[in-house]
């Protein structure tokens, strides 16, 4: 089962795809973290996208894209993967599918995590304070909250019209967010 999860920063994607893979025992891809792993290592790649990640900007395309491919080889991913915080723009969005179709196994479901502004601010402000995440500071996240409403927003609509769009009011605390998905993706044929 190849599912995906949409969210504005601070919805929980990270939070709940964690607990979705032990319930569902798929691998957990997240661009996010693989990009923090790039980062820590001194890879170009990784200072290339720290630049892009400390003010709030997706990284490029082209780069998320070379990573996400090379790493969508491991076997590990060919049966099932939980897909936090990719695609994120509707290019991504257009060549994921395209690697898709290549390997023969569609997307089952996108949940698009919801959430009010002031609690997703109160969400990263608190993490900044606990994890001091570069991009968890207030300027960084507003930029961060006005990149998704213009360059993942659209996925939305992308995904809405494929019929594989499935909304999740993500308030609430993790565990009651967990329950709506798992509801979610049990409905899942
Ligand atoms: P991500 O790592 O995806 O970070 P995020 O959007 O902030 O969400 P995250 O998953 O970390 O947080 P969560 O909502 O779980 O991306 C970081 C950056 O990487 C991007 O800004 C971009 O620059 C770059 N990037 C990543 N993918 C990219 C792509 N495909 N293309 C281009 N650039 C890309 O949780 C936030 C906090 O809320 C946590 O502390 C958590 O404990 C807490 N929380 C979660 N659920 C809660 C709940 N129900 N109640 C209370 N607190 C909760």
């Amino acid at each position: 089962m190849l599912i995906v999860f949409i969210g504005p920063p601070g919805s929980g994607k990270g939070t709940q795809a964690r607990r979705l893979l032990d319930y569902l025992h798929i691998p957990h891809f997240s661009t996010g973290e693989l990009l923090r792993e790039a980062r820590a290592s001194g890879s170009s790649l990784g200072q290339m996208a720290a630049q892009y990640m400390d003010q709030g900007r997706l990284v490029p395309d082209a780069l998320v894209l070379a990573m996400v491919d090379e790493k969508l080889r491991a076997p590990q991913y060919a049966k099932g993967c939980l897909f936090d915080g990719f695609p994120r723009t509707v290019p991504q969005a257009r060549a994921f599918d395209e690697s898709l179709a290549k390997r023969g196994t569609p997307l089952a479901r996108v949940l698009e995590l919801k959430a009010d502004n002031d609690e997703l601010i109160a969400r990263m402000l608190r993490r900044a304070s606990a994890e001091r995440r570069t991009d968890d500071n207030p300027q960084t996240i507003s930029h961060r909250m006005e990149v998704y409403r213009q360059q993942t927003e659209p996925l939305l609509d992308y995904y809405r019209f494929r019929g594989i769009l499935t909304p999740i009011d993500a308030m609430g605390t993790p565990d009651e967010v967990f329950e709506r998905i798992k509801a979610a993706v049990n409905k899942t044929p």
